[in-house]
């Protein structure tokens, strides 16, 4: 019987490449995000490969989460995967100029979303004793870089809140683990410019970046390892890349 995977954040880059390449290989899917016609196409064209249900909701709405999440029909309602990869940068400004409105989007987003959704999805996965939980990090929960501050802060809770549920689970031989990519190409910059194409763009000049379907096949690598093997923790980057602050952008 093939496993059942929830992605939150498909509706783009990581999670939507994700869908696509965990779809070809006929797990099934339930896709999550916010925008509705792009959940619907994606839908649409992965329904060829393999069974997909979506659901709509904001990963800060704690109802909205349980709700949905609680509403799954049966052929979809036993999660074996979690992919908690849902998570945008808002704004790239130092400390003493940050929005309050940006870091209470990243705060709730990146890391009370990525609980709630855990919290809907965990206690049947300990009723089973299985499971596998990927939670996607960033370089930016390993290192601060300047003007990073609360995004840096959200994904290194994450980076904790990985470790924890590792350990809080263990006993039920719940796989967790979390990959943590450098630069990806993806509607990331986007936002975190908040729609300024110019300064997204020259985010990745110089240099090949990670594109979506890079992280999307080490997902898929991740999965599909046997029981007993858990990739617990993963960094990767663009080869340009060495850390948060040195790109060779001559590559
Ligand atoms: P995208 O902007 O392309 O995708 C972000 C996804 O998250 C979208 O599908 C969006 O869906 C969803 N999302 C964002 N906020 C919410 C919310 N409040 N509720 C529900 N869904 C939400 O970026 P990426 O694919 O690059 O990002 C995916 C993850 O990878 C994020 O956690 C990001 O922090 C992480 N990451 C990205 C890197 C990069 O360089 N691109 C590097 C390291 C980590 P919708 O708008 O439809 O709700
Ligand atoms: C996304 C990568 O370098 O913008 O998490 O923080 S970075």
């Amino acid at each position: 019987m093939s496993k059942t995977a929830l992605i939150t954040g498909a509706t783009s880059g990581i999670g939507k490449a994700t869908a696509i390449i965990l779809a070809k290989n006929n797990y099934k899917l339930v896709i999550c995000g916010r925008r509705e016609d792009r959940l619907n196409e994606l839908k649409t064209a992965l329904s060829e490969f393999t069974e997909v249900h979506s659901l709509l909701f904001d990963v800060r709405d704690k109802e909205a989460v349980f709700e949905q999440i609680s509403s799954l029909p049966e052929a979809f309602s036993q999660i074996d995967i979690l992919i908690n990869n849902a998570g945008n940068a808002h704004g790239l400004d130092p400390i003493q100029t940050g929005s309050i409105d940006d870091w209470d989007a990243m705060i709730d987003g990146n890391i009370k979303g990525l609980l709630y959704v855990s919290k809907a999805i965990i206690p049947q996965m300990i009723t089973r004793k299985s499971g596998h939980i990927i939670n996607i990090g960033s370089t930016a929960a390993k290192e601060v870089y300047p003007n990073g501050n609360v995004y840096c802060a959200t994904k290194h809770a994450v980076d904790a809140l990985n470790q924890g549920m590792r350990m809080d689970l263990n006993p039920f031989g719940i796989k967790v683990g979390a990959i943590h990519p450098g630069m990806v190409s993806t509607e990331f910059s986007d936002v975190r410019f908040k729609g300024d194409s110019e300064k997204a763009q020259n985010v990745y000049k110089g240099f090949s970046p990670l594109q979506a379907e890079d992280i999307a096949d080490i997902i898929h690598f991740v999965v599909s390892r046997p029981y007993h093997v858990n990739i617990a923790d993963l960094v990767v980057m663009p080869t340009a890349q060495a850390s948060s602050g040195i790109v060779n952008r001559s590559l």
